[in-house]
């Protein structure tokens, strides 16, 4: 069907926009708009990627947006914090608050007492990862740092191949081999799957490395459990395999490596032997699998988000992004990896995050010890007396749930909180304040998904008195005096400072252009030609792939953030080993038995639309996957609740009894509200605050757990 084909009404015209999350697959929207008001959304027939269809999440965007709990006015908190009980205010009165008890707190304590905290809840470069932080930076505030998601995976893979795009994705039809390594295609990057599918159609091996048997598992080649946390051993085995055997690309690794003589010496200890103790997989699968790898042409690596999430994260992407260099992978067109092909995108993040407001030296603080920073279980001088939460629900998608709740419910903190719906941490605020969604607002996205820039044109007009978060940041900069033009900036001017329009990739697309086409492939080779390592050409110091990283051994460890770049709040960092090594999970099942892990949900999008009926209804009840033996023991049956804890908290969920998990393995997805859930709690009340190896990146999967009948 094509756009014109759409069914209209004689009323209706049609307008075209863009998914606004952080999910890799960036879908190109319609919007139906008839007498003023949106009627319905559909994916653009035409595009490349989305290929006419949205998926659950967000098929019904127009019903979000005019759900009938949608946020419409500011709102001032009257019950004590977390009822939930609040009065209408004007948005005058609402800056009038903000702006007098962040002006008091500051003249108390100091600027560093206010805290920004915000995330991904919004993609698009206007009004996601960077709005607010031109406001934040002027006002001196406390820095948060964001790396709730891939910071260590991308510290590992820019340590070792540099910050490259990598394989398109589109040129996977291509691949004879693919490793969805600790990925959930089917659920968290659809759109890939039927490129994924044709390849496996014309002949390629599909391999899912993962602990959980789940949807896409299913529809592989060969499904490998692996023990969470142990990926490292399985790709530093490989590399020994490969070594041992003479499978590597000798002319690639001459020409297009440095350190390989380190590496083989430093395989040697990681053999198919040890790692078969370590992960739990055949000693004959790990050779299989190595040299499958290494002798199908093009083979190609998906890694997944998830595959960062324990202690060693770092360390197994820097061992798996070594692999394609060592065969010889990088040579073919659908050969080598696909991490995040963001770093195509050239998005003017400085233009975004206006550093130069900043004042240097200002603290940092990572949003992982937010429960922490606000009990002052961590010390901070100044204390944290006033938040503002925007595009994020810590109380959902943060660690440590218990202590963030104690923490939010500090009479003395003032909170504000910016979202379309009361969310559980809306709840904590004394002021909330309402937020368009996509369909109300300019937006451009990149995509961490694929090479396509969308543009997003709004379909209708504010509902209520909502408003964007770059308008939102306008008038928050106006309340309290700022008038630094970057702070005030339109819309139509940050669209135009967004992107880097001068570079080749940019070639042949303009504002005006996407006005026009909604979206546009970014100019790079087509996807049956592109080899962007075929002759090495690394975006690294040596210029190659560096199984001895010269990053490392200059800086030690540190944090590459979404933006693409070194974090601003770079910190000399504590010493790595420059060469890959295995670093085993921080959390032991001496402490408690069972391993927890918390991938993402089907219908919702981290917690974003999980109290949207339809969603919820798709979804169901916050569940625990456990393997038929560990229920047995504990004398679980299915559909009884059960409690599950450890030191940091518990929640309860509805027990699912199945073989898709290994003995010793239970799953319980992210997303759940809180207050949807039997006890008001959920898989972050378990989660630890506890840092990865490298990029200060989430453990969430090295999280231990006892599990018991309620
Ligand atoms: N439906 C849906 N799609 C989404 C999202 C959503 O919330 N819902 N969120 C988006 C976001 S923000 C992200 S980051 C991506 C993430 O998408 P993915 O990268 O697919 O990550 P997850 O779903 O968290 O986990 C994927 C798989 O990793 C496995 N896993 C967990 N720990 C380990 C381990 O140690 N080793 C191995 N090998 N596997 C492990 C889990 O069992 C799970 O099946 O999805 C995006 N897309
Ligand atoms: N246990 C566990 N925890 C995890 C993960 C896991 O796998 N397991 N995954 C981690 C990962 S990968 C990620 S990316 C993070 C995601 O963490 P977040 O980015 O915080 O994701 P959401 O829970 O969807 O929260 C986004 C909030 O922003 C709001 N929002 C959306 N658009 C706008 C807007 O335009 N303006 C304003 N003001 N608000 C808006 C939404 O309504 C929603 O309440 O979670 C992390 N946490
Ligand atoms: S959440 Fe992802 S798959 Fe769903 S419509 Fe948005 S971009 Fe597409
Ligand atoms: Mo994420």
């Amino acid at each position: 069907m094509t756009t014109t084909e759409l069914p209209l009404t004689p009323t209706a015209t049609t307008v075209r926009a863009a998914c606004p999350h952080d999910c890799p697959d960036t879908c190109a929207m319609i919007v139906t708009v008839e007498d003023g008001k949106a009627t319905g959304v559909a994916g653009d027939p035409d595009h490349p990627i989305t290929r006419g269809g949205l998926c659950v999440k967000v098929n019904n965007y127009q019903e979000k947006t005019y759900a009938p709990d949608r946020l419409l006015h500011p709102l001032r908190r009257t019950g004590p914090k977390g009822s939930g009980r609040f009065e209408e205010i004007t948005w005058d009165e609402a800056l009038e608050t903000i702006a007098t008890r962040f002006t008091a707190a500051i003249a108390e304590h100091g600027p560093e007492t206010v805290m920004p905290v915000s995330y991904l809840g919004n993609q698009g470069v206007l009004n996601g990862l960077s709005v607010g932080d031109g406001f934040f930076h002027k006002l001196g505030a406390t820095v948060t740092e964001r790396t709730y998601c891939d910071s260590g995976a991308c510290t590992a893979y820019a340590a070792t191949i540099g910050a490259t795009a990598g394989v398109d994705p589109e040129s996977i039809v291509h691949s004879r081999y693919i490793i969805l390594w600790a990925t959930n295609t089917i659920s968290t990057n659809l759109h890939l799957w039927p490129i994924i599918a044709e390849a496996q159609k014309n002949g390629a091996k599909v391999v899912c490395i993962d602990p959980m048997k789940h949807r896409t598992a299913q529809r592989a080649d060969w499904h490998i459990p692996i023990r969470p946390g142990t990926d490292g051993a399985l790709a530093l085995a490989m590399m020994n395999v490969i070594i041992t055997e003479g499978l590597t690309d000798a002319d690639y690794v001459e020409n297009h490596t440095h350190g390989y003589d380190e590496l083989v010496e430093r395989v040697q200890q990681y053999t198919p032997e040890w790692a078969s103790e370590e992960t739990g997989i055949p000693v004959e699968d790990i050779r299989t699998l190595a040299r499958e790898y290494a002798t199908t042409d093009p083979a190609m690596i998906r890694i997944g988000v998830a595959v960062e999430r324990h202690a060693g994260g770092g360390q197994t992407v820097r061992s798996i992004a070594c692999l394609p260099a060592l065969v010889g992978a990088w040579r073919h067109v659908g050969g080598g990896l696909l991490q995040l092909p963001l770093w195509a995108h050239p998005v003017n993040w400085p233009a975004m995050i206006v550093p130069e407001l900043r004042t240097p030296g200002t603290r940092v603080v990572n949003q992982f010890l937010l429960g922490r920073a606000l009990t002052g279980e961590m010390a901070l001088d100044p204390p944290i007396s006033a938040l503002m939460v925007y595009n994020s629900n810590p109380m959902v998608v943060c660690p440590e749930q218990d202590k963030l709740a104690r923490g939010l419910e500090r009479e003395d903190l003032f909170t504000v909180v910016s979202d379309h719906f009361l969310t559980d941490t809306a709840k904590y605020a004394d002021i909330v304040l309402p937020a368009t969604t996509a369909l109300e607002q300019h937006d451009i996205m990149f995509s961490w998904g694929h090479f396509y820039v969308t543009l997003n044109t709004p379909a209708v007009d504010p509902v209520g008195e909502a408003v964007s978060n770059t308008e939102l940041f306008r008038r928050l900069s106006t309340a309290m005096g700022f008038d630094d033009a970057p702070l005030l900036r339109s819309d139509e001017e940050l669209l135009r400072d967004a992107y880097d329009w001068s570079a080749p990739a940019m070639e042949g697309i303009t504002l005006e252009s996407l006005r026009e086409t909604g979206w546009a492939r970014l100019n790079l080779p087509s996807s049956d030609e592109y080899r962007p390592h075929a002759e090495g050409n690394f975006p690294t110091p040596s210029g190659k792939t560096e199984f001895r990283s010269g990053a490392l051994e200059a800086m030690g460890n540190f944090v590459v953030n979404l933006f693409r770049q070194l974090s601003d709040d770079h910190q000399p960092g504590t010493p790595v080993d420059p060469l890959p090594h295995y670093v085993a999970p921080r959390e032991t099942a001496e402490v408690y038995p069972l391993n927890l892990l918390s991938p993402k949900p089907h219908a919702y999008i981290n917690s974003s639309a999980g109290d949207q009926e339809r969603q919820k209804r798709i979804q169901g009840e916050q569940t625990l996957t456990i393997h038929p033996q560990d229920a047995e023991s504990r004398g679980i049956t299915s559909g009884q609740y059960v409690a599950v804890h450890n030191d940091r908290g518990r929640f309860v969920a509805l027990a699912k009894i199945s073989e898709e998990v290994a003995p010793g393995v239970v799953v319980c997805p992210l997303g759940t509200w809180p207050k949807n859930s039997k006890e008001g709690n959920t898989v972050g009340a378990v989660n630890p605050f506890a840092f990865a190896d490298l990029g200060n990146a989430p453990t969430f999967s090295d999280t231990r757990v006892e599990v018991e009948v309620v």
